[in-house]
């Protein structure tokens, strides 16, 4: 088959909303764009662990502790799905840590800001995740198969880990004036940063039209933002938060709301490394990989001790 047959048949098995398997020809464009969106997504996960573990020393109750030690132990094993659907792609977990430790990786602007107190761990279950989980439901029907197996998994647990974080602003919401107004403070800071978890506006975005057109992404940026306005908005109203957004306007018709404009100035300056926490995001991932060279190493040496002991075993 010449290249542009194989092309056409790639094609048309997305089309049909058929998998790409790993194996499965695939144009480079498609290759590198999905290396570059999974090893990003999986750093997101990985990095996105140390802004919640700025507090499991200090949650207020022993249940709240074990929610969310197990909360942050699953983004860690989201992150490991999703480095070895990366791996199918060709590329090692080396390579895309390097990339990361060079900056040539992104990972998500939302893990750039401070935790200033508990209402900050309610603010990312229920908006972080709440963002995440509605970019994710989209991807489990990404054309490429080990990537859309993981989401399915994935969201799974995101839902819980949302509803944890609601289950917090709910009680500080129920709470003193001074819980409420720690609650009110997190959603002030955390609403915008929140909604530009989803990427610039259509517009602006210049992987989505390859993106779209190989299914990489089912929905666009502005069409899954807009969805997460739209379920937000009214579960913030129940618990008695203000969304920080003097130009909200629902329309009645389609039950969507008009928003405010994104400060997007903010967002570039954040994914390209001067956000609040980024050199410390950084520089804490690079001190911990280091650390663990020696888990790596005796991994690596068991697994050599067995695969010897089989071969002995089979001759
Ligand atoms: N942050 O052309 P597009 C979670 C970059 S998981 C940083 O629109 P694309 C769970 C983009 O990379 C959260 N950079 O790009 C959790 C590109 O730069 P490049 C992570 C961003 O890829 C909760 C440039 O801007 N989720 O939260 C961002 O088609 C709590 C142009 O943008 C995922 O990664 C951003 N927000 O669309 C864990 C989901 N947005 O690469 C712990 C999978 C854009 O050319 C605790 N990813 N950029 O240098 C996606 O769906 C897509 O990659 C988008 C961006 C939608 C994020």
């Amino acid at each position: 088959m010449s290249n542009e047959e194989k092309e056409q048949k790639f094609q048309e098995q997305i089309d049909s909303n058929g998998h790409i398997e790993p194996k499965d020809f695939m144009p480079e464009g498609y290759r590198n764009n999905l290396i570059r969106q999974i090893s990003q997504h999986a750093h997101s996960e990985v990095i996105g662990m140390q802004p919640e573990a700025n507090w499991i020393t200090r949650a207020p109750s022993l249940r709240s502790k074990q929610i969310l030690l197990a909360k942050i132990q699953d983004e860690g094993g989201h992150g490991l799905y999703l480095y070895s659907a990366a791996e199918t792609l060709g590329i090692s977990r080396e390579e895309m840590i390097e990339q990361l430790h060079a900056g040539k990786a992104k990972y998500s602007n939302i893990f750039n800001y401070p935790t200033l107190n508990w209402a900050d761990i309610g603010a990312i279950g229920w908006l972080v995740d709440g963002a995440a989980i509605v970019n994710q439901v989209s991807l489990q029907r990404t054309s490429f198969g080990p990537y859309s197996r993981a989401m399915v998994r994935i969201c799974k647990e995101e839902s819980f880990h949302q509803r944890q974080g609601y289950e917090i602003m709910a009680k500080m919401m129920a709470g003193t004036k001074d819980q409420q107004a720690m609650a009110q403070d997190a959603m002030n800071r955390w609403w915008w940063p929140a909604l530009m978890m989803f990427g610039p506006h259509d517009t602006d975005s210049p992987h989505s039209k390859d993106a779209m057109k190989w299914r990489i992404k089912r929905e666009t940026n502005d069409e899954l933002r807009q969805k997460f306005i739209d379920k937000t908005i009214p579960q913030a109203e129940l618990i008695g938060l203000t969304v920080p957004d003097a130009d909200l306007k629902l329309d009645k018709k389609t039950g969507r709301y008009a928003y405010g404009k994104i400060n997007w100035e903010e967002f570039h300056r954040v994914i390209k490394g001067d956000g609040p926490c980024n050199k410390q995001r950084i520089s804490h991932h690079i001190k911990t990989h280091e650390k663990g060279e020696w888990v790596r190493e005796a991994a690596q040496a068991y697994k050599q001790k067995k695969v010897k002991k089989e071969q002995v075993l089979t001759a």
